[in-house]
């Protein structure tokens, strides 16, 4: 496309958008997922991990990517050039994503150690070989009503997901838990419960809103890596959501499912963002369900800051 004028180059990437099918959704033990995943499920059950693995785990749209940025500036001691290596889905394979051409257990297993992977699966759908492997994960998680409204904004501008319908639509499957990946309640009480038993580091996208060092520097001590303030500040900086929805390397820009144009991969990166969306009568509804839900955990979160 060298050369070719900028509005020409948007209306080819708008052409191409349209003509991917929608992915196909099935379930693996009641959790939807995309076809492809549950064909191939054998072979991510499967997946060898090895003991230097990190693994970085979450909700869809919880600050996955965000998490990653740090984890790899920390790994390369605040290299900024380092980490713009490549985009970010090359340099974490994403395990459980499958296309024609390749997938992230191929992508894994090609890649040397040690090597940092990214998935969404819940606690029940994890390869035991991490379990077995003893291997260090970050997870992520955010708010429930922002989480959801991200997700719904990202599967309007994400062919590889199901489209959302309207969003009074959508809250009703949010709520039921018929996403991909499955219920939020689910996972983020699955894994917090898990980090009991297993080297587990549960971050909060609030609190890495509100104390970006803080939450940077448990990473680090985390990883066992000992950085010098400034190169920590470095950091906060370069992870910050300005500089990442400029960053190619980060913001998804040139991933042919996404159509940033419905919706940036880059959306607004704040918390509280749900009472723009959110009637009153779902607020009231969600409350309700919510105080259900997690009636039997000790986690917590901050709906605004
Ligand atoms: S994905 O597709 O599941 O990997 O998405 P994920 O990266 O988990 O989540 C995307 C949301 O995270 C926001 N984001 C950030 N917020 C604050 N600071 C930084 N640096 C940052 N990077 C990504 C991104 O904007 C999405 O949230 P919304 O609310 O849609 O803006």
């Amino acid at each position: 496309m060298e050369g070719m004028a900028k509005d020409k180059v948007e209306e080819t990437k708008e052409l191409e958008w349209a003509l991917i099918p929608p992915r196909e959704v099935s379930q693996v033990d009641g959790v939807f997922l995309e076809k492809n995943m549950c064909n191939n499920w054998d072979k991510i059950w499967n997946f060898q991990a090895k003991p230097d693995d990190l693994l970085i785990a979450s909700y869809p749209k919880a600050g996955t990517t965000w998490t990653q940025e740090i984890v790899d500036l920390i790994q390369n001691n605040g290299d900024i050039e380092n980490s713009r290596r490549a985009p970010i889905h090359l340099r974490h394979p994403f395990l459980e994503w499958v296309r024609v051409v390749n997938s992230g257990i191929d992508e894994a297993n090609a890649m040397p150690s040690p090597r940092t992977l990214k998935t969404h699966l819940p606690i029940q759908l994890l390869p035991p070989s991490f379990w077995e492997k003893k291997c260090k994960i970050i997870y992520v998680a955010r708010n429930a009503k922002d989480n959801m409204v991200s997700y719904y904004y990202f599967q309007t501008m994400n062919k590889g997901l199901p489209d959302p319908g309207s969003w009074d639509e959508y809250f009703e499957t949010f709520m039921s838990g018929k996403v991909m990946w499955g219920s939020w309640f689910d996972h983020v009480k699955g894994w917090w419960k898990k980090k009991d038993s297993h080297p587990i580091l549960y971050l909060f996208y609030e609190e890495m809103m509100k104390d970006p060092k803080r939450e940077i520097r448990k990473v680090m001590e985390f990883l066992g890596k000992n950085l010098k303030e400034e190169v920590l500040d470095k950091i906060v900086n370069n992870t910050s959501f300005a500089v990442m929805k400029n960053n190619p390397m980060t913001n998804y820009i040139n991933d042919i499912e996404m159509n940033h144009s419905l919706s940036p991969f880059m959306r607004k990166g704040v918390v509280g963002d749900w009472k723009n969306q959110f009637t009153e009568d779902q607020n009231k509804r969600f409350n309700e369900d919510y105080e259900k839900h997690m009636a039997d955990t000790s986690l917590s979160f901050f709906e605004e800051l």
